[in-house]
């Protein structure tokens, strides 16, 4: 298996943290340029990491990497929770995972948004900013996040993809620029705890250039 990764990037992030965590073997080709090159395309035709390339293809996006990983037979000492939902009727898991994922989108989506330092083009149509959109909907959801989740995190049965995703997502906007997440107590033991893990320690994303 080849993953190709970003090193600041929070999406492949959750990847390298999961396979470190599952204790998989696995290449991880890094893709210093950002955007990723136009060859890139070749491989992961939205042009983004992660992509993880597999005997039977290539697997992105994110999610479908993570269905990937977690199938994976587990060694002893795994403190990861079994699968993405904690029983096969427990929808709400699946939810949350989705949700976290949604929620790293609109924040990638402000951050360049920001970044890029482009304004109007012509009159606004729809009356709004996206990226305030983007802002209310981010807080709207850590809001609900915080009220799904316990101190010790979304799952009782250890630590979960979903843990993994919300650390990965907050950790990055600490390091690029912040993002007004923190006074959730819940949230915030989880992000807290899932940084001093070593499989964290490990992925942290490169300082800002
Ligand atoms: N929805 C995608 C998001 C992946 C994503 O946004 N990757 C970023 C790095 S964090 C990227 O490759 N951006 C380059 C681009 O969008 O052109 C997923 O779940 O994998």
């Amino acid at each position: 298996m080849r993953l190709h990764y970003a090193p600041g990037s929070p999406f492949s992030r959750i990847v390298r943290v999961l396979l470190r965590e599952l204790g998989i073997d696995c290449e991880e080709v890094v893709i210093a340029e950002f955007p990723p090159a136009p060859r890139f395309f070749a491989t992961n035709p939205m042009g983004q990491v992660p992509a993880l390339e597999t005997e039977d293809g290539v697997r992105f996006p994110t999610r479908l990497i993570v269905d990937y990983l977690t199938g994976f037979p587990r060694s002893g000492n795994c403190q990861l929770a079994n699968g993405i939902r904690r029983d096969p009727d427990r929808w709400q898991d699946d939810q949350l995972l989705a949700v976290l994922l949604l929620m790293g989108d609109a924040l990638a989506a402000i951050k360049y948004q920001s970044w890029s330092g482009l304004g109007p083009v012509g009159e606004n149509l729809v009356g709004y900013d996206p990226a305030d959109r983007h802002a209310e909907r981010v807080q709207r959801t850590l809001d609900w996040l915080e009220s799904q989740a316990t101190a010790a995190g979304f799952r009782p049965d250890g630590l979960s993809v979903q843990d993994v995703s919300l650390a990965s997502f907050l950790l990055w906007t600490d390091v690029r620029g912040g993002f007004p997440w923190r006074g959730r107590p819940r949230l915030e033991a989880i992000v807290d705890a899932c940084s001093t893990r070593s499989s964290f320690t490990a992925t942290q994303p490169q300082p800002w250039p």
